[in-house]
């Protein structure tokens, strides 16, 4: 099926014509039949010579209702332009080829009417003429009378093979189905109609009514009067619409697909860079022509007041919507100034639907230039390079396919932007580690606002590095994320200098420690030593302060898992936790914190202390009468690896030793339990 709009000046027969072709009246008000005048659009369709089906969308020619004229127009492939025989060229012909041309309409046809009662020869002449110079380019011309009948079988002819002609929209083509009218029906309620020109509606289908975006789920579907379950553009369709109330929808509005279009206020366009409007001379440019600082911006079926800005003197200009519409980057909408003495209508292309603040001085001038640059229409690389990062959802909705891969999540990223972040972000954590060396690392959120990225992951994904990175470090040198904080990758490791038999193996060993400075890391390893032989009497204050270990040095000492920190002052070796649950396994449970203190071999210093570090971890149980028993805890991975080893029964605390010494080093000083463990 195909759409096809009529065009020209009021009174030269359009629709008497659509009525000879279909049969149908398209007049559909009273008034507009007792007048003989077209107010509103009207709709008829008919079955052409080739089996096609073709509906019309019959327009106004009066200039009073050029906006109904144009919410006709708006949404269609073709158009069926009509001149009088007897009438010749008029201001509304002009009018709306001004119109199709802005909208930017490529197909269609010339009927000369009335030709019962003059010689066409002329009037086609003059219209070719026109219409040869806009969008429409060369097209067939055909002269009819729509009272003798003469011309209608080779104006049928013609319509067949231009219908044949016109492209096949994408039936997956995001849907937007701008609304011309609006009714409600007895028993079935909403009804909405328009013309689809892509994509498919289908019963059931759940779309969204702009500009509100309140959901309208489609109840039953009609096309040319005939209930189908799904239509495919072009086609004509009247939606019956669940969840909206009667009177509430209205023309202008649109249905759209969720998360596939941009509703926006604010658009950058480019305008013709010659004024199309025939009154001023065609070398004219618009830097010269005084645009009116406000005029009616017209797509599809809607139409608002927009207001302009210029953007430097390029052909580009910002515009400020009264209403949010939605749209794609690539719209072509209709700029009119229906105040000016002379006709003015300007076809612009969108660039950009979510432009950003022209804020910095310069900033328009700079954009204006820009986007004068860029294609028609703009390609996912154009926007990336403006915007730095786009989601690919945000990407989709704004209706640009295409684009490089995600570089985090479903960010994209302009190629140069991206390269340039990541030295940047090299530089910042390598000032950051060398003002505080004893820090933790630079925090990706730090990074993420120095940076002005809108996503931490960005942050993340920049410290990964690139897929593809060779063996050679870069010389800016390259940033690696540990434990959730950012370092320098080119720093000496503090574990290097520590002894490795002493570290813990298994958990710690699969992370790599940050650094540490010199003076830190030795101690740690004097720490180690005196742990060697009695792993759980803890150095006391005397000794750490001996060494220069403050509680920042142990914090750090412990992020970086060569220490595990009991508390601000009780610090163990790494293994202490495992090695404990090991010896705590083969008392008899429940048991006294004396038999813990004996088994364990130290003093109630380090006892009390380390008890109640490993009932915070979930490890032990502290009882009513103070005894504790090994808690029967099963890590998700051990419980997992059990199965999948087809292991037997087994005892608690044997169970407990492998799921206690499975965890990663866990500091838990200050943050409670941790989540790593599930008691059952
Ligand atoms: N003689 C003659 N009159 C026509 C023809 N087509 C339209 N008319 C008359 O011209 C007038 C305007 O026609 P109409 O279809 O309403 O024009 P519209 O304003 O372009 O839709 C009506 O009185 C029609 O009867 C034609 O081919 N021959
Ligand atoms: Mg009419």
């Amino acid at each position: 099926m195909q759409v096809i709009a009529t065009a020209g000046h009021v009174d030269h027969g359009k629709s008497a014509l659509v009525r000879a072709l279909t049969g149908m009246e398209p007049d559909r008000w009273a008034e507009e039949r007792r007048r003989g005048l077209t107010i509103d659009l009207g709709f008829a369709w008919t079955k052409l010579p080739g089996g096609e089906r073709v509906a019309f969308v019959d327009v106004p020619g009066h200039e009073r209702f050029v906006p109904n004229m144009l919410a006709g127009v708006g949404p269609v492939p073709a158009v069926l332009f009509v001149v009088a025989a007897d009438g010749g060229w008029m201001p509304q012909s002009a009018e709306h080829l001004a119109a199709i041309d802005a909208v930017g309409i490529r197909h269609g046809l010339l009927a000369v009417t009335r030709s019962d009662l003059a010689d066409p020869g002329p009037a086609t002449r003059q219209a070719l003429d026109r219409i040869w110079s806009t969008s429409l380019g060369a097209v067939p011309a055909v002269a009819v009378s729509a009272v003798t009948g003469s011309g209608l079988p080779e104006l049928r002819d013609a319509l067949s093979r231009l219908v044949a002609a016109l492209p096949v929209p994408d039936p997956a083509a995001p849907v937007r189905l701008w609304v011309d009218r609006a009714f409600s029906i007895r028993g079935s309620g909403t009804v909405v109609t328009g013309t689809l020109p892509a994509g498919t509606v289908t019963a059931g289908q759940e779309l969204l009514l702009t500009p509100s975006l309140r959901p309208a789920r489609i109840r039953g579907l009609e096309s040319m009067n005939e209930p189908v379950a799904s239509a495919a553009g072009v086609a004509r369709v009247a939606v019956n619409l669940r969840g909206v109330p009667a009177g509430f929808p209205a023309r202008g509005m649109a249905l759209v697909e969720a998360g596939r279009w941009t509703l926006t206020r604010l658009v950058d366009v480019r305008l013709p860079s010659r004024d199309p409007d025939l009154t001023l001379p065609s070398e004219m440019t618009l830097s010269q022509m005084t645009l009116p600082p406000e005029m009616t911006l017209h797509i599809g079926s809607a139409r608002t007041q927009a207001r302009i800005r210029l953007l430097g003197r390029s052909p580009i200009a910002r515009l400020a919507l009264r209403d949010p519409l939605p749209l794609h980057v690539g719209d072509r909408v209709l700029l009119r100034d229906p105040g000016s003495a002379a006709m003015t209508i300007l076809g612009a292309t969108v660039l950009d639907v979510v432009p950003p603040a022209l804020a910095r001085r310069g900033a328009a001038t700079a954009a204006g230039r820009e986007l004068a640059s860029w294609p028609d229409p703009p390609s996912a690389a154009d926007l990336l390079r403006r915007h730095g990062f786009l989601r690919a959802g945000a990407l989709a909705a704004m209706g640009v396919a295409g684009g490089p891969g995600p570089v985090a999540g479903d960010w994209l990223a302009d190629p140069d932007r991206w390269a340039g972040l990541r030295g940047r972000l090299a530089e910042m954590v390598v000032a950051h580690a060398r003002r505080d060396p004893l820090a933790i690392g630079m925090p990706p959120e730090a990074a993420r606002a120095a940076l002005g990225l809108p996503d931490r992951a960005l942050v993340e994904a920049l410290a990964r590095g690139p897929a593809s990175s060779g063996g050679d470090d870069p010389p800016s040198g390259q940033v690696r994320l540990e434990d959730g904080y950012l370092r320098p990758a080119g720093s000496p490791q503090a574990r290097d200098q520590v002894p490795g038999g002493s570290v813990a193996g298994g958990s710690v060993a699969r992370k790599r420690p940050p650094s540490l400075p010199p003076r830190t890391a030795a101690a740690v390893k004097a720490i180690l030593a005196d742990l060697e032989g009695a792993p759980f009497l803890a150095p006391d204050a005397g000794r750490l302060r001996e060494l220069g270990l403050d509680s920042r040095a142990i914090a750090a000492a412990a992020r970086a898992g060569l220490l595990l920190r009991v508390t601000e002052q009780i610090v163990l070796a790494p293994d202490a936790r495992a090695r404990a649950v090991r010896i705590l396994a083969r008392l008899e449970q429940p048991f006294t914190t004396a038999q813990a203190r004996q088994a364990l071999g130290t003093t109630r210093r380090v006892a009390i202390p380390l008890l109640e570090y490993l009932d915070r971890a979930g490890v032990t149980q502290r009882l009513p009468d103070d005894r504790r028993r090994l808690r029967l805890v099963f890590h998700r991975h051990a419980q997992a690896r059990h199965h999948r080893l087809g292991m037997g029964v087994h005892q608690p605390g044997e169970l407990v030793a492998v799921a206690a010494a499975e965890q990663p080093h866990l500091d838990i000083g200050h943050d409670g339990p941790p989540d790593l463990l599930n008691a059952r």
